[in-house]
This record gives C-alpha cells, structure tokens and sequence, in this order.
C-alpha cells in the first residue's frame, strides 16, 4: 500500500492512502537502526500496517520539517508586526536553494489605508519582487483564491515569522480552527501556538501550517547565497564567480546606481554575506561543535568544486 504521511506524534505516523482513507502505523525497527527517522511529507510503501519503506525525497526542508515541499508560502505582514524584509529575503535565499518555488503572501492588506503612501510604497515593492520573477497575492482577501488554487496537487508550507498570519489563513480557507495569536502576546514574548507539523488537505493538495520563528540562520555557502538572488544571478559581471561587493565591471552594483535593483535586496545580501563569513571565522577558530564543523567543512569543499567550473 502506498501512502504520504501527513502527521507524525512521537513515533506515530498518520498516512494519508490513495483511497483517501487515513491510518496510523510506526515504522519497521530497521529505520531506527539505520538511523533513519520518516517525515511528514514522505511518500512511503505500507506493508503489515507498518511503514517499511521510504521513497527517495525530492527535497528534505528544515523549517519546518517536510519532505518533498514544491511550494513554499512566505508569508510577510505589512504591518503588525512591521514589514520585516530581511527575514522575507532570507527565506527566499533558503528556498531557493532547496530548489523550492517561493510564492510570497503579503497579508493585513486590510489595515493599510487606499492610496496612501504605505500603499503606494508597498506596490512598488511588491512590482519589484513581480519583475524578478515571484507571484506575488496579497490577503487576507484580494487573492486568496489564486493561493487556493496554487495549493492544488502540490505539498506546500507556509513559512514566516510569528503573528504574520499563516493560522489565520488556513482557518480561513479551511473552516478549521487553529489557534492565532493574538498580536500582543506575539510582539510581547514570541509564544508559538502552532506546535507539532501537519499537512492538511486543502483542494487536493496538501498545506502546513508551522510554528512561527523570529529569525532564521542561513546554512548556505556564499556563492550559493549568491545564486540565490535570482536577479542577481541573471546579472553577466566581468568576472565569473562575481559577489557582487566590490568587484570592478559588477552589473549588479551598476544596476544598483542606476536603481534597478532594490536597495533593501542589495543591503540584505551584504549582511547575509557577512553573516556567513562571521561563521566561517568561527569554524575556522574550532570553537563550534563537531557537527558544525563537519558542515563547514562539507560547504567549503562544495564551494571550492563550483570554483573550478
Ligand atoms: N487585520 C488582519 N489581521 C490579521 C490578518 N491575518 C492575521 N491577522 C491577525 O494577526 C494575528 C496573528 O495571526 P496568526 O494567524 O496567529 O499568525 P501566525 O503566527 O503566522 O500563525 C491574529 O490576531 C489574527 O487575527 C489579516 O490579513 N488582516
Ligand atoms: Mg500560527
Ligand atoms: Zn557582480
């Protein structure tokens, strides 16, 4: 038999069969010793009311943990809490690189005055993330069908900070009733309501819902960084492999001058740039824990692989 698990409760799966119908097993005990743990969103073979097998995942998410994610769901408030790009930036960054689609919701849309300059300063943000190539809806009304329908047949997350209103969103598509935050306690002291992972279906296809986070750390290598800014990777600089902070010929600091490129984009790819070297300093005084280090190391090897092409 064949399912996807859509729910997992220390050690307890719930998989989600062809015929629609939901049952829940444990896997066979040769997962544990090969130290393999299933996930939501694994497409597993059931035999004997257990999972005895793992289809290879198209991708494996961290946060939240799903498997074989096609679309992520970012989702920003324009305010409450404040438009907060550089988590946004950070998130595309990560999705990217997990060649994950990023699909952005803009959400309180509502609490934000017609024609005035929030408006106005919003749409040209919102055209600049449409130009490079994201979908862009905003909620909680305008373009909460076309979100339904990007939901259809895919596995999809929404991910973002605390109090943007991703409960919301599914409680109000689905009818279920998932607790939300109330915006103080969010601001206050950053209490998660959302706590284990689930996919629930939603027009044939499957969204989960995730506990809110503040920040985010980048796990990713800074030319891959690079390539994650999609707009930037498009740009042809003089020279191959171009980071786009100083060197000479750099489209990208040209269209920068020229106002072509979000200035808000550029200054978060610094910081990101920074950040990663900051931890690579780190790495290299030995001070951080031996699984830390073994990922440096992998990511550095990576990195030096892409340089010889
Ligand atoms: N006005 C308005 N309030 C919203 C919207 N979305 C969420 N909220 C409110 O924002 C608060 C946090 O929402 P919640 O769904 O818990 O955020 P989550 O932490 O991302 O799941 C709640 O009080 C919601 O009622 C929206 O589009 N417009
Ligand atoms: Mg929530
Ligand atoms: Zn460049």
């Amino acid at each position: 038999m064949k399912g996807l698990i859509i729910k997992s409760i220390s050690g307890d799966y719930d998989c989600y069969l062809e015929d629609g119908n939901i049952i829940t097993c444990k896997p066979l005990g040769i997962f544990r010793l090969n130290k393999i743990t299933p996930k939501v969103g694994d497409y597993v073979i059931i035999e004997n009311g257990k999972i005895a097998k793992i289809e290879e995942r198209k991708n494996d998410f961290e946060r939240p943990v799903v498997a074989n994610i096609s679309k992520n769901f970012i989702v920003t408030s324009v305010v409450e809490p404040d438009l907060n790009l550089n988590l946004l930036d950070r998130l595309i960054s990560i999705t990217e690189y997990n060649d994950i689609e990023a699909i952005l919701l803009f959400t309180k849309m509502d609490l934000v005055d017609k024609d005035s300059e929030k408006e106005k300063n919003l749409n040209d943000i919102f055209d600049y993330y449409k130009k490079i190539g994201y979908k862009v809806y905003l909620l909680p009304e305008i373009d909460k069908d076309k979100v339904i329908d990007e939901i259809k047949n895919n596995i999809c997350v929404l991910s973002g900070q605390s109090g943007v209103g991703k409960s919301t969103f599914i409680n109000a598509v689905t009818g279920l009733n998932i607790k939300t935050d109330e915006i103080s306690k969010v601001l206050g002291r950053g209490k998660h309501t959302t706590r284990h992972t689930e996919l629930i279906r939603i027009n044939d296809g499957w969204i989960a819902d995730t506990p809110g986070f503040g920040n985010i750390e980048l796990k990713i290598d800074e030319v891959s960084l690079s390539q994650s800014f999609v707009e930037f990777f498009r740009c042809k600089c003089k020279y191959n492999g171009c980071l786009h902070l100083k060197e000479p010929g750099c489209e990208v600091l040209n269209k920068l001058k020229d106002g072509e490129i979000l200035k808000s984009r550029y200054d978060n790819y610094v910081q990101f740039i920074k950040e990663i070297r900051d931890e690579i300093v780190e790495y290299n005084k030995k001070e951080k824990k031996p699984e830390v280090m073994a990922y440096y190391k992998k990511m550095q090897k990576k990195e030096k692989g892409r340089h010889k092409r």
